[in-house]
């Protein structure tokens, strides 16, 4: 109760920021877009992390305006990012906000705000969207989907592999870019075991059979990333290239990468 209290205080004290998380070309190894991770800076009491707060929000529907404003502030930063390097932003976005028949209104309206092209905006869905939800809520959520791409936003499935209905997901929605799960990438000496990089493998395999864009996820050493480019992995996010960053610091990476060449 007290948590929800603060997150109410929070969507309009201004207690949120962005973090930024460079993705990674695998060939170039240049950064050729960033995720949005939000944070939560309570006064007195330090930073709290989404896992924290997020299923808080999730159950209460406050991840509805705070998911708005997530949009708004990531178009707004990344209108620059884009203008200058060519960068896209990812968003992280929660079932309830697919589930709210504004959520296109919502997007568009950022796009619009910020001047951010939607060629340079990919929206992150989860598994677990298509869980529990009616045929209603599921067709309703695929026609939003339809929306937004066909305005040339671009769709990622998060998290991929650690869900229930992987493959008959697939099939439905209509997506862009699959993110592996940091789990594939996370359990032995070069950060995965075999059985993790067979299972890489096959996913991998689908996805290009898809004609889907594919992201790994928790990449902590170079032994893993080489392995995922020999299995043609198109990009890779992690702590090799990057924590998630503030705003004014992705803007020095952005722009000491640009030098370099
Ligand atoms: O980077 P980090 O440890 O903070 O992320 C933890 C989790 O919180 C991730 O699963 C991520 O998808 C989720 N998350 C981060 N930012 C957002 C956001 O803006 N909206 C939603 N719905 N989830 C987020
Ligand atoms: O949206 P998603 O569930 O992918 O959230 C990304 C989460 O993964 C964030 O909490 C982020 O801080 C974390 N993360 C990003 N890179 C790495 C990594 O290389 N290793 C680990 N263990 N966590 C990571
Ligand atoms: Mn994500
Ligand atoms: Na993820």
């Amino acid at each position: 109760v007290e948590l929800l209290a603060g997150l109410r205080r929070a969507v309009a004290g201004g207690e949120f920021v962005l973090e930024y998380q460079p993705v990674v070309d695998l060939v170039t190894e240049r950064i050729s877009s960033v995720e949005a991770l939000l944070r939560w800076d309570m006064p007195g009491q330090g930073r709290m992390s989404p896992t924290d707060f997020v299923p808080v929000a999730e159950e209460s529907g406050l991840i509805v305006p705070i998911g708005a404003w997530v949009l708004s502030q990531a178009c707004v930063d990344a209108a620059d990012w884009y203008a200058r390097f060519g960068i896209s932003v990812a968003v992280n976005v929660a079932t309830a906000q697919l589930r709210d028949p504004e959520f296109v209104s919502t997007v568009v309206g950022a796009l619009r705000f910020s001047g951010l092209s939607p060629q340079a905006l990919v929206l992150e869905i989860t598994e677990s969207t298509m869980i529990a939800a009616t045929a209603a809520e599921t067709d309703a959520v695929v026609k939003r989907l339809e929306q937004l791409r066909a305005r040339g936003i671009r769709i990622a499935i998060d998290d991929f592999g650690t869900g229930y209905s992987s493959l008959s997901y697939l099939r439905r929605l209509p997506v862009d870019i699959l993110k592996i799960d940091r789990a594939f990438s996370m359990d032995g000496p070069d950060g995965a075991d075999s059985e993790d990089t067979a299972l890489t493998k096959a996913i991998l395999q689908l996805s290009h059979s898809l004609g889907l864009s594919t992201v790994a996820e928790g990449v902590e050493t170079s032994e893993r990333a080489d392995t995922l480019r020999e299995l043609r992995c198109d990009r890779a996010q992690g702590f090799l290239y990057s924590k998630p960053v503030g705003a004014g610091e992705l803007d020095g990476l952005l722009a000491a990468e640009t030098q370099a060449t």
